[in-house]
């Protein structure tokens, strides 16, 4: 072995603020329980390195890395990280598309207790920007070009004004930067490895706020989700998961997911869009037993498979989540596909629920699932927070051994998120059969769920409101036939401002670098809003109004 260079730009360790965490009398009660196992990330995959070395843990295109592979990659990353002096607590913001060396960099931040801070490939400067800032990252790791976007031109813009951002590590031709290979080192002994009930990881929440907040995430909480989600969706060795949703987000990642995948020993395919006919011949080459997505994908792909065309025998599971999944539509997938469905309603700050391989075919078309844990606590209440009894409709408030206890450094959200006993105001409005399985009946959050990309309606107004002909814009959501909802801005300009086409609404928004799945879709300029008794602008009649003036149009 051999020891790591000096650290480039040597600076004092900062771990940033404790994150908040479960009260000592619940941490007792879920390692008794035998949720949190004391299991680290990089200890897991150093374990299922040594039993099954030569096992294919990822295929990325012709690429196949052995468990013993991942876990050399992700020694070496690990050395590289600390020889340029990513320390132990530090943040990286990851934003790399469906590659093998996402795995690479990811277990080599766990193992050297540095939180990848994961974001998807679709975000631009705003976000970029927020996460790097936020988090005070001290790297930022991303591909060079993908999807026709140069990712450096983007890091070179984000680190002119993120003091704290020492290193941009690039996948594949470096440019003014430094790619990943080339800070790859013989490993190290890590003298500091986390501890299990340490952060591994910063997850994005969908938000409804101003700015995206950040989930911490610890080995123990997230890894008991791996193992619970493993045994209800029956992945064991020989499964073969495809990643065909962006790896970054939470449903890909852990739902099963490509990290339960590889807790299981199981092989990851990595799907580089989710298109049917690529991902058909991928299911058929590499004989895939299960795989997640969204609604809008499952619609595609049950269409695809009604042509034909390909050998999808070996699929066993399709999970569909991240939005709300049509009774219709559910019908449609075990006679097409030829697999069992299984609903997932899940969320990155913890909760998840699934329907069971083994629930009657009525509860699965038409349930999203229940909890993965016993010990998962779930409170359906009003608007005053009273409990309501079994059956009716209301707020899911819920708590338990893998649902976090507080955003990251958020103090006055986290005491709007959270009760004073610790449960998650999820936002979801829901009801709860007599079997425990729950039906998603709406919303309460301000968010749009766009095909399951989550657009925060503040944050997309507070851009729109910098315009300088702006005078005052709300966003709501829209039903659409192929992704559920769509964003509508609604836009009230200055008095004696000149007036604007929709496209100046959307062209703004974009150039000032947010995500494109939050560019509004509609753009409505309208004299006034619909008011509140206390004044406020009444979102309801708003979407009721663009409800009716869509339905209208298509005649
Ligand atoms: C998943 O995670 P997030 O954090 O992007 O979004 C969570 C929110 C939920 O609070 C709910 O509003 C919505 O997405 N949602 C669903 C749903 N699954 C998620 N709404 C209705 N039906 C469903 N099946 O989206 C996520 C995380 C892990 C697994 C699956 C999805």
């Amino acid at each position: 072995m051999s020891t790591p260079s000096a650290p480039s730009a040597p600076s004092a360790p900062n771990p940033g603020p404790p994150a908040p965490t479960w009260p000592a009398e619940f941490a007792e009660r879920y390692r008794a329980a035998g949720w949190w196992r004391g299991e680290t990330f990089g200890g897991v995959l150093r374990d299922r390195a040594a039993a099954h070395p030569d096992r294919v843990a990822i295929v990325d295109g012709e690429r196949h890395w052995t468990y013993r592979d991942l876990d050399e990659r992700a020694d070496r990353v690990a050395a590289g990280l600390l020889a340029l002096g990513v320390a132990r607590g530090d943040r990286v913001v990851v934003q790399l598309p469906n590659v093998a060396e996402f795995f690479a960099v990811i277990f080599g931040l766990f193992r050297i207790g540095a939180l990848p801070v994961f974001a998807l490939p679709a975000h631009r400067r705003t976000e970029i920007g927020h996460f790097c800032a936020f988090s005070e990252a001290v790297a930022y790791v991303i591909p060079d070009v993908s999807d026709g976007f140069d990712h450096r031109t983007l890091a070179s813009a984000v680190q002119a004004v993120t003091p704290t951002l020492r290193h941009v590590l690039v996948v594949g031709d470096p440019g003014e930067h430094t790619a990943l290979v080339d800070i790859e080192r013989d490993p190290v002994e890590i003298t500091d490895p986390p501890a299990p009930g340490d952060l591994a990881f910063l997850q994005l929440s969908g938000g409804s706020t101003g700015v995206p907040k950040l989930i911490p995430r610890t080995h123990d909480d997230y890894i008991y989700s791996l193992r619970g989600s493993n045994e209800i969706c029956e992945v064991d060795a020989d499964s073969v998961y495809l990643c065909a949703l962006p790896a970054a987000h939470n449903f890909p990642l852990s739902s099963p997911g490509t990290l339960g995948a590889l807790y299981a020993g199981a092989r990851v395919v990595l799907c580089p869009k989710p298109t049917p006919d690529v991902a058909f011949a991928l299911i058929e080459r590499e004989r895939v037993t299960i795989t997640g997505v969204v609604p809008p994908l499952a619609l595609a792909w049950t269409e695809a498979a009604e042509r034909g065309g390909f050998d999808l025998g070996s699929l066993r599971v399709l999970l569909v989540g991240g939005a709300k999944f049509s009774e219709e539509a559910a019908r449609r997938v075990a006679p097409t596909l030829g697999c069992t469905l299984q609903q997932v309603f899940g969320m990155a700050e913890g909760l998840v629920n699934y329907t069971r391989l083994d629930d009657p075919d009525e509860v699965i078309v038409t349930s999203q699932g229940r909890p993965i844990s016993p010990d998962d606590e779930i409170r359906i209440v009003d608007d005053a927070d009273v409990p309501l009894p079994d059956g009716e409709t209301g707020h899911l408030l819920t708590r338990g051994p893998y649902t976090i206890r507080g955003y990251w450094n958020a103090p006055e959200h986290n005491a709007r998120s959270f009760t004073e006993d610790g449960f998650y105001r999820t936002g979801d409005v829901v009801r709860r059969l007599a079997s425990g399985h729950l039906v998603v009946e709406g919303r309460a959050k301000d968010q749009i769920n766009r095909g399951g990309e989550k657009v925060a309606a503040e944050e997309v107004e507070n851009h729109i409101l910098a315009h300088p002909s702006v005078h005052d814009a709300a966003v709501v959501a829209v039903p659409d036939a192929y992704l559920g909802e769509r964003t509508c801005a609604y836009v009230i300009l200055r008095a004696g401002a000149e007036p604007l086409k929709p496209v100046a609404i959307r062209r703004f928004v974009r150039e000032r670098g947010l995500a494109g799945y939050k560019v509004p879709d509609h753009v409505e300029f309208v004299e006034t809003f619909p008011y509140t008794g206390v004044g406020k602008v009444s979102k309801k009649d708003l979407r009721a109004a663009i409800a009716a003036g869509l339905a209208a149009r298509a005649g």
